[in-house]
């Protein structure tokens, strides 16, 4: 496969560089894009280097796939041109995802939905993803109706500029600020901008994005969305009320069977998900599992994942082998 990466030189990028070598994805041949800025840097990819180009020479050579990860703006204007030559998308920014004629993919849940035609498909936002492949297997058994998730947000999520903030925090540097405030030693109930309904957009895509995957608007999200001085994954404090009532047990072992999901749920041992152990890892991480014992059929659960990882590079990339193993590229 010809695989371009898009914005290779971004956060995002170079995480899939790093997945894409260690998945040992089949590339042929490797086109690193970046903006105008970044044109002819190197790029090391399995030890030998590459040159970053820009878009219009990437499209000329047709590349079978490309990873977008270069911001909203970019995928707007430049997956429909490479869709135009025959290359099929996988985007990571939020351009696509509540498009009617667009895919919103997590592989565990959807990708049976992909066909062919299929030549701009989108990857959900971070937070959306390590959220639903708990909450999938969940759905399918017990129904849900209602979801109260709260998220402990890494800063890796903003960018570049927010991880130097915090480590200029941490190092008594003043240097430029991603947030309107301090980041170390605080928590910002604000991620991406406000909304006219007073929640911001991070809170959103968590609200709708998961109702597009699952292909179902029968229950609802409600979110709130929180930046914490983290850098190695998200984390999720989520409440589940469900129309059917549950053992505990047999959520513990639903969660366990459930492939790309990992539980970590012992109290005796202080064993639960944290960010320092889901860091640089491709599974979503759940425990903290228990009955919400003020009304029935409702659970509490506590979700973390590498945002940059499943949420981000990892699950583009296993939508492009799930391309690749059906013949669909
Ligand atoms: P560059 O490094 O040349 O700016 P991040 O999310 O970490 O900010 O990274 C964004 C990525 O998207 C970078 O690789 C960046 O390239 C790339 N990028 C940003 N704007 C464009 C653009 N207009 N065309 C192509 N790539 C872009
Ligand atoms: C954050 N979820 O942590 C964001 C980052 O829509 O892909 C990813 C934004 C997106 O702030």
């Amino acid at each position: 496969m010809k695989v371009a990466v898009v914005g290779a030189t971004g956060m995002v990028g170079e995480v899939m560089l790093k997945v894409l070598e260690e998945r040992n994805f089949p590339v042929t041949e490797l086109i690193p894009v970046a903006s105008e800025r970044s044109i002819g840097k190197t790029i090391t990819y399995k030890g030998k280097d590459f040159k970053v180009v820009g878009l219009e020479t990437a499209i000329s050579m047709r590349p079978d796939i490309a990873l977008f990860s270069a911001g909203g703006e970019t995928s707007l204007e430049w997956a429909p041109k490479f869709a135009e030559v025959g290359t099929t998308v996988v985007d990571n920014s939020s351009a696509w995802r509540m498009d009617p004629t667009k895919k919103l993919v997590v592989p565990e849940i959807n990708a049976h939905e992909l066909t062919k035609e299929d030549k701009i498909i989108a990857n959900p936002n971070c937070s959306t993803i390590q959220l639903v492949m708990a909450l999938a297997p969940l759905h399918k058994k017990y129904k849900m109706k209602r979801v109260v998730v709260s998220t402990y947000q890494s800063v890796s999520g903003t960018g570049v500029k927010a991880v130097r903030q915090l480590e200029n925090e941490i190092a008594g540097i003043e240097g430029e600020m991603a947030y309107p405030y301090p980041i170390g030693r605080n928590a910002l109930p604000h991620c991406d901008v406000f909304e006219e309904n007073g929640y911001t957009k991070e809170e959103m895509k968590l609200a709708r994005e998961p109702q597009k995957i699952m292909n179902d608007r029968t229950f609802s999200v409600s979110a709130t969305a929180v930046r914490i001085p983290t850098a190695g994954g998200h984390s999720e404090s989520v409440n589940v009320e469900f129309e059917n009532d549950f053992n505990v047990a047999d959520i513990r072992k639903l969660l366990s069977q459930t492939p790309g999901v990992v539980v970590q749920d012992n109290t005796d041992t202080n064993t639960y998900p944290m960010p320092i152990y889901a860091h640089n890892k491709d599974e979503v991480f759940v425990g903290r599992i228990r009955r919400d014992e003020t009304q029935p059929n409702t659970l509490n659960m506590w979700i973390v994942a590498d945002n940059l990882r499943k949420g981000a590079a990892t699950n583009t990339i296993q939508i492009a082998e799930y391309l690749i193993e059906h013949r669909l590229v």
